[in-house]
């Protein structure tokens, strides 16, 4: 399967996370794609260079202030203080209801937190060239699956499902699913199907779809009730005006057997069908594996195989995106499974 790998995901290597008040090490770290990248060359899977630029598609799934943000981010904190280059940025305020985000503040820190969902979303040096890449590389996988590949898989991190129209948050700054998906679009697919497998509901990618028919967006995800990001991923999140019925969401309980889990999936391949997508993006988290020391579905290893082989029942082009997926070893066989039970199924 041809494959994007983006090149400036070192960059991108903030050293901590908040847990329980404490810094702890990021889970989000490059070891991840390291090892997907290590698993691939060692089964001969030629690795591409992004060479499609997403621009475009960016301005299209994001609003302008945002990206405008991000661009700058790193320099504005250097500019609060020259020493701020060896500390991570995080926002402590955040405009939640009754307060205004129509206005952007001038302070650093205030625009973090308008445009964060969470604390848990640092940021390092390179972020801005590693998601911009990452998000290029997403739109060369699209690019090629509409020029006529059978499907691509876009090898990257930060992930992108949590970044919405104009926010940041669960290790993603840009979309990089929805930007595949918008790309899609541009290039001539009436219809995507766009499936989330991510452990966490894929909010920023429903948010920036939820008022669209072009774009079916579905979600396999821990119940919000309990599990990040909480305060979307519903049962009951149906879609809006011209979007209304095309949001699906499929929560499970934390705990979920892989078989109960596979149900859902059928559920959801159902509903790709009789959407008769022309073209499918695969949000490919790799965190429903039992393993995961961050979430709780309990997929084994060979379960992957099976979740690629029934994707390709669905015989629709397919782009897969890397999302999350922190049991960083088993990265690697977890992502070639699919990606052989995809194409051998
Ligand atoms: C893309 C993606 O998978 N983002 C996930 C973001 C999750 N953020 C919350 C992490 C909470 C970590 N809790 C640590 C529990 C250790 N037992
Ligand atoms: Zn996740």
């Amino acid at each position: 399967m041809i494959t994007f790998l983006n090149p400036l995901h070192p960059g991108h290597a903030p050293v901590h996370e908040f847990y329980r008040g404490e810094r702890v090490p990021c889970f989000e770290k490059p070891q991840r794609v390291d090892y997907v990248e290590q698993a691939l060359r060692a089964q001969g899977h030629p690795m591409h260079t992004p060479d499609f630029d997403s621009t475009a598609a960016l301005q299209q799934v994001h609003e302008a202030r945002y990206l405008s943000f991000l661009q700058t981010a790193w320099s504005q904190w250097l500019a609060l203080d020259a020493s701020n280059a060896a500390v991570q940025p995080f926002p402590s305020v955040w405009p939640v209801r009754t307060l205004r985000s129509d206005v952007e503040p001038d302070n650093f820190v205030a625009k973090l937190g308008l445009y964060s969902m969470d604390n848990g979303t640092p940021m390092a040096e390179g972020t801005w060239m590693a998601a911009k890449t990452g998000a290029d590389a997403a739109a060369s996988a699209a690019r090629s699956v509409a020029q006529g590949a059978p499907a691509a898989f876009c090898c990257t991190r930060p992930p992108g499902h949590h970044a919405g129209p104009d926010f940041m948050g669960g290790y993603c700054f840009l979309n990089n699913a929805a930007v595949a998906a918008q790309v899609l679009r541009n290039k001539g697919a009436g219809r995507v199907a766009l499936l989330d497998v991510d452990y966490h509901h894929g909010n920023g990618t429903q948010s920036i779809f939820y008022d669209r028919d072009d774009v079916l967006f579905i979600s396999i995800h821990g119940d919000p009730r309990t599990e990040y990001p909480f305060y979307l991923g519903h049962a009951d999140e149906r879609g809006a005006g011209l979007g209304l019925g095309f949001n699906l969401n499929l929560p499970l309980p934390a705990g979920t057997s892989a078989a109960r889990w596979f149900e859902a999936l059928e559920h959801a391949c159902e509903r790709v069908g009789s959407y008769r997508a022309d073209v499918m993006v695969v949000s490919l988290g790799l965190d429903a594996f039992e393993g995961d020391p961050i979430s709780r579905f309990a997929l084994a290893s060979s379960d992957f195989t099976r979740l690629g082989a029934r994707l390709s029942q669905l015989g629709l082009p397919t782009v897969f995106v890397l999302e999350g997926g922190y049991a960083a070893a088993e990265l690697g066989i977890n992502a070639i499974n699919v990606l052989d039970g995809f194409e051998n199924a």
